[in-house]
């Protein structure tokens, strides 16, 4: 630890500003990667990174930011977490690659065996690995097709699933994620999904009727026998942390059972303790056929996985499913450390406090700024939606300022919804309390500087 260690949870714990951000050697960064790197790759905050643990973010001028962002819910047992880093290391001396499909490996076949345990449901179940969130839910649509025989994909409002062809068509929103891209990929439906606080008739009844409209356009539109899949966020992550109404995903769910759908959660964003469940569908006992998962699996290196029922999964023909790097043993092996710390600092709870903290601070700061429409979110997944005060107006303007504010003030935060104005924040689920309510602090100054 200490010196030896370069990141992770060793790293000063704090706040600190020695440089305008960003400062004048990331500014030289900036410059190098506008030459170098393509324009369509954007970044958030341009701070280069030379070091990241615990809460913090630590850049090549010597700033340390408080990271309210975990790389987009990534590092949900911190960067370079010590499980993760142990065994990714031992596992770089052994061996990098061999292909899992040529020559198998334990860890694979350990992550499969954690992840059929960790999912919602006892029943048998199969896994496969992948690299990216994208990849998995691909695969998971070519299982559902497989399984079922049928072509047609539904997916909802305000949801996100990638940026491969099949996966844009999964999503909802056009900029930036489907501008100029298409043409998309065929048979995917998009039907309305119960965001209560801009459901038209009111939450009360968001539920009900959401989950009506739905499968009346399912029925109407496409007919349910030709349905493989329903795909759907159980909280819609880039679409603005959207809470589906209490008792929507059921009935969506009790459809699917009664029309042989294969339900499909995709908990890329909200698995693995970042909703203080390991997964956001345990919280209404939600049992999915198949669920994607990504993220924070691997405490930072790419790995994603599909698990399902043990029928659907093997409905794909043997040699189907695969990839050269699906799987690779370094992600398998961070994959282990990471679950490892999940369990042993019981990161559930964790995030229920960071939850807690939040949603208390946050729902104070509501009071005094009208242009707080909607405070909303479950464990260390949580968003405040931000609109022109007396309406529901979406304020995106605002959104990004008091991102732009938080940033000068060293505290990383993003931005998400369909319509740009929700600011997210996703700590690591290791952050220091003090951190957290640090960050807060920054969070509301930035707001009172802002509207
Ligand atoms: N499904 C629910 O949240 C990735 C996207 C960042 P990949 N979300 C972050 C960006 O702008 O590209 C995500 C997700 C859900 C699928 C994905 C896709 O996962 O690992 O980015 O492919």
């Amino acid at each position: 630890m200490g010196a030896s260690q370069p990141g992770g949870p060793s790293l000063p714990q704090e706040r600190r500003l020695v440089t305008a951000i960003p400062g004048p050697k990331s500014t030289e960064l900036m410059t190098r990667r506008n030459a170098a790197v393509a324009r369509g790759v954007s970044t958030t905050l341009p701070v280069f990174v030379t070091q990241a643990g615990g809460g913090v973010v630590v850049d090549v001028d010597g700033n340390s930011l408080i990271d309210f962002g975990s790389g987009i819910a990534v590092t949900s047992v911190g960067n370079s977490a010590e499980g993760v880093v142990r065994r990714a290391s031992e596992q770089l001396q052994r061996f990098t690659h061999t292909c899992f499909m040529v020559t198998p490996y334990e860890s694979y076949v350990a992550v499969a065996e954690q992840l059929n345990e960790l999912t919602p449901g006892d029943h048998d179940k199969r896994t496969a690995l992948f690299n990216s969130g994208a990849e998995a839910v691909e695969n998971a649509v070519k299982i559902a097709r497989a399984h079922t025989k049928r072509p047609a994909v539904v997916v909802f409002d305000h949801g996100y699933h990638g940026r491969t062809n099949l996966t844009m068509a999964l999503t909802a929103k056009n900029m930036p994620y489907k501008e100029s891209f298409g043409p998309f990929a065929p048979e995917v439906y998009r039907v309305p999904v119960a965001y209560p606080y801009r459901w038209l008739t009111g939450a009360d009844n968001c539920a009900e009727e959401a989950a009506a409209q739905a499968i009346d356009m399912i029925t109407k539109q496409i007919g349910a026998h030709n349905v493989a899949a329903v795909v759907i966020e159980p909280i819609l992550g880039e679409g603005g942390f959207i809470e589906p109404a209490k008792g929507f995903l059921p009935r969506i769910v009790e459809f699917c059972k009664a029309n042989g759908i294969v339900f499909v959660a995709d908990e890329i964003q909200t698995g693995f303790c970042r909703t203080g469940q390991w997964f956001a569908c345990d919280d209404e006992g939600i049992v999915p056929d198949l669920i994607t998962t990504a993220k924070g699996i691997a405490g930072g290196l790419p790995l994603a996985a599909v698990t399902g029922r043990a029928e659907i999964m093997d409905s794909a023909h043997a040699g189907g499913l695969g990839g050269t790097y699906g799987g690779n043993p370094v992600a398998c092996a961070a994959a282990l450390g990471a679950i490892e710390t999940m369990r042993g600092l019981d990161l559930n709870g964790a995030a229920r406090r960071i939850g807690e903290i939040m949603l208390d601070r946050l729902g104070t700061m509501s009071e005094k700024f009208a242009e707080i429409g909607e405070v909303r979110g479950r464990g260390a997944m949580i968003a405040i939606e931000l609109v022109k005060p007396g309406s529901k107006e979406p304020n995106a303007e605002l959104a990004g300022a008091v991102a732009k504010a938080c940033h000068a003030q060293g505290l990383l935060v993003l931005t998400a919804g369909t319509y740009g104005n929700v600011l997210r924040f996703l700590p690591p689920l290791v952050i220091p309390e003090h951190l957290l309510v640090e960050g807060l602090d920054v969070l509301e100054q930035a707001f009172a500087g802002s509207v």
